[in-house]
């Protein structure tokens, strides 16, 4: 083949390759086309490189040279046909129509449970009561002993508390195994042992105990803590600092009643139960016991190192879900562990 009739075919080549790309209106169209120019097999650049090996050796280098140039023109062509038509696409598809009614966009919110904490913070903040937290898993000393539960005691049963197991089991009999807490009154000691009177202190967080869940019980629960030990300090403080909490928990109106029923903790001395009226899943009306408090032993006071002569103080701990049950109307306290959203976002 004569160099001149090579150098003609490949411009023709050229201008086809151009015009198919140009025309191909779809990437089907496109495709196909791609396949018919620059095709491995059986394109027609294929075709001509095959024609390459016909042409005079002598006119070779300037016959490769041409062919490389229109293989790449070739290839430019079909690349910016390629970007025509994806931008066409694009275009297409930013064309929506604006007076659509828009996707919902799901807000999220706080779980109830958080909500109740922090308005729980919030009012004793404004009481002088400084939110402080302690450790989820405790020593013998700060769960019992300094709390007066001396080793007897059955509130230390194995069933009735998450004892940590240990690889060394001489360890766990020993008298300072180590627990999940089962009460935040823990955290009383921990302050103490490390704060001089007066105290004024909150602490809200998770305790454990292996009771089965029902409506009003869960293994794992929340609780507020209270703790004021200060010169002077009475029940009658106890019961005012309690009902002013609930009032304005609860926004006091006349459904709200407590009742303060004596009791018995091994920390306080005397000791009441705080109940709330209730209304059960039924419907029925009654009470619920919302809490334990009471006058903080003596011999806690001395186990901390403060002088019981000298200062008095009242404690309280009071269930964080049942309160946050009461606020909503929830009549089954699993109903805020389940993570249904159906649930949760009623509140
Ligand atoms: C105590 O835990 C005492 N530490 C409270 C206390 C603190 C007394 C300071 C005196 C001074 P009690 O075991 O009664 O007390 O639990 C307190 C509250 O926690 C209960 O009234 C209830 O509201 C809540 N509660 C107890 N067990 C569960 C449970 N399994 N699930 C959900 N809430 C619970």
């Amino acid at each position: 083949m004569s160099l001149a009739q090579f150098l003609a075919d490949l411009d023709a080549l050229v201008e086809r390759a151009q015009t198919t790309f140009n025309s191909a209106d779809s990437a089907e169209a496109l495709e196909a086309a791609r396949v018919e120019f620059l095709g491995a097999k059986n394109g027609q650049l294929k075709s001509a490189q095959q024609g390459l090996g016909k042409v005079d050796k002598a006119d070779k280098p300037t016959a490769g040279k041409r062919f490389n140039e229109v293989k790449g023109l070739v290839e430019s062509a079909f690349e910016a046909a390629q970007e025509n038509l994806s931008g066409a696409g694009e275009a297409a598809s930013e064309a929506f129509d604006v007076t659509l009614p828009g996707k919902p966009v799901r807000i999220g919110r706080l779980h109830p449970i958080t909500q109740t904490i922090r308005e729980m913070k919030d009012i004793m903040g404004r009481l002088g009561f400084t939110a402080v937290e302690g450790p989820e898993i405790e020593d013998d000393w700060h769960n019992f002993e300094a709390l007066n539960i001396p080793l007897s005691h059955p509130a230390r049963d194995p069933l009735d508390n998450f004892y940590l197991g240990t690889a060394n089991s001489a360890a766990a009999e020993s008298d300072s195994p180590l627990l999940l807490r089962s009460q935040t009154s823990t955290v009383q000691i921990r302050v103490m042992e490390n704060t001089k009177p007066p105290v004024r202190i909150i602490s809200l967080g998770r305790v454990y105990r292996p009771d089965t869940a029902d409506a009003t019980h869960y293994p794992m629960f929340l609780q507020i803590e209270g703790l004021l030990v200060d010169k002077g300090v009475t029940m009658a403080d106890l019961k005012s600092v309690l009902r002013l909490f609930f009032v304005s928990y609860f926004g006091g109106g006349e459904d709200m009643h407590v009742r303060f029923r004596p009791s018995f903790f091994p920390f306080t001395e005397p000791s009441v139960e705080v109940d709330m009226n209730w209304t059960d899943a039924a419907g029925n009306t009654g009470w619920m016991e919302m809490g334990g408090a009471g006058m903080v032993d003596p011999n806690v006071l001395r186990a901390v190192g403060y002088d019981p002569e000298e200062v008095t103080g009242f404690a309280f701990g009071l269930g964080v879900e049942r309160i946050c049950m009461r606020q909503h109307g929830i009549t089954d306290i699993r109903d805020l562990y389940q993570n249904d959203v159906r649930f949760l976002s009623q509140f």
